[in-house]
């Protein structure tokens, strides 16, 4: 989660403002120190030295020291009003539109055109322009994904935009970065960016339809099924609940309930024995589930790639 990496066109052109004002900064400080050092030492208390020469009110220096600031405010100024327009500016036609909707404790990340809903890890393809639309239905969040650009907050009721176009395959960490509640710090997020091919890959693999399970994954359906997790969740041809994260394809998401832990039959079934136990405020409650159940269940979502 580097500020100083930069992965994306968004990325880079928010670390050329602030590669200018850093070196502006270093510059200043050095003119500012140097010469104060020089005071200190030239004008230093003597045994026997006379009072240096007092001036008061010379206008050609309260010239010069007005001027020098409104220089140097205005070399910043316009680097940096340009890349406010540049990064706000009008998305390219053919992005990639992708709508997030931050949630207490998730993310949502739906794709209209491809017909694709997935959660708490987002995946671009590098190359290509990526259009986010930023909502959602509770508090305020922050999106951001240091690597890939500036944050941008995440407020109901209102449509904002962040638009960037990812350079290389990679994984790159982000998080929810507007005190949202509880498990604000839990709110972790994931881009992966594929290369063009793998990401086609990837979109058909969102939109198969999972094979009949069998064995202890076709208990977990079972259970699933007959469970309060069809209120909530959905899975494709199974069930239709928007409360929590659909979980079509939750076995192909490496992480787990906004990246607390990572994927695994072990995680998976302690998070359904007690979600509340790992993720302080968690919105889905512990539903009594016994450990055979839970990892009949694990078993069942994991299986669904
Ligand atoms: C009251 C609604 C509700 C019910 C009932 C519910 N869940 Fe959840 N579930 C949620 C919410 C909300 C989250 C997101 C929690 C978070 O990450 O903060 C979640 C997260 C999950 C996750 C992690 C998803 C991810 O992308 O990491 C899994 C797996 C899961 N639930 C499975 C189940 C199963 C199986 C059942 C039934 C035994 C169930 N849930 C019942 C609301 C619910
Ligand atoms: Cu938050």
């Amino acid at each position: 989660m580097s500020t100083v990496v930069g992965r994306s066109d968004f990325a880079r052109d928010i670390l050329y403002v602030y590669g200018i004002v850093t070196w502006a900064t270093v510059v200043i400080g050095l003119v500012v120190g140097g010469a104060l050092a020089w005071v200190l030492v030239r004008f230093r208390d003597r045994p026997g030295a006379p009072l240096p020469a007092q001036t008061r009110g010379h206008t050609l220096l309260e010239i010069a020291w007005t001027i020098a600031p409104a220089l140097v405010l205005l070399v910043i100024a316009i680097p940096t009003i340009h890349v406010i327009f540049r990064t706000q500016g009008a998305v390219a036609r053919d992005a990639l539109q992708i709508r997030v909707l931050g949630r207490q404790w998730w993310w949502e990340f739906r794709y209209p055109t491809l017909e694709v809903v997935t959660a708490n890890e987002l995946h671009v393809p590098a190359g290509r322009p990526v259009a986010l639309t930023l909502d959602g239905p509770d508090v305020i969040h922050s999106f951001w994904v240091p690597q890939l650009g500036g944050k941008r907050d995440v407020v109901p009721g209102r449509l904002n935009r962040l638009a960037f176009t990812a350079e290389s395959p990679g994984e790159y960490r982000g998080q929810c970065a507007e005190f949202c509640g509880t498990s604000h710090a839990n709110m972790g997020l994931r881009v992966i960016v594929d290369a063009p091919d793998a990401f086609e890959r990837w979109v058909a693999a969102q939109k198969a339809t999972p094979a009949e399970p069998a064995g202890l994954a076709a208990e977990g359906k079972a259970i699933f099924t007959r469970s309060a997790c069809v209120g909530c969740h959905t899975i494709r041809g199974v069930s239709t609940g928007t409360l929590g994260p659909d979980l079509t394809t939750f076995g192909s998401r490496g992480t787990l309930a906004a990246g607390i832990l990572p994927n695994t039959v072990e995680t998976v079934t302690a998070w359904l024995k007690n979600p509340p136990a790992l993720k302080p405020g968690a919105k889905m409650p512990a539903l009594g589930l016994t450990d055979d159940q839970a990892r009949a269940l694990a078993t069942y979502l994991l299986s669904l790639k």
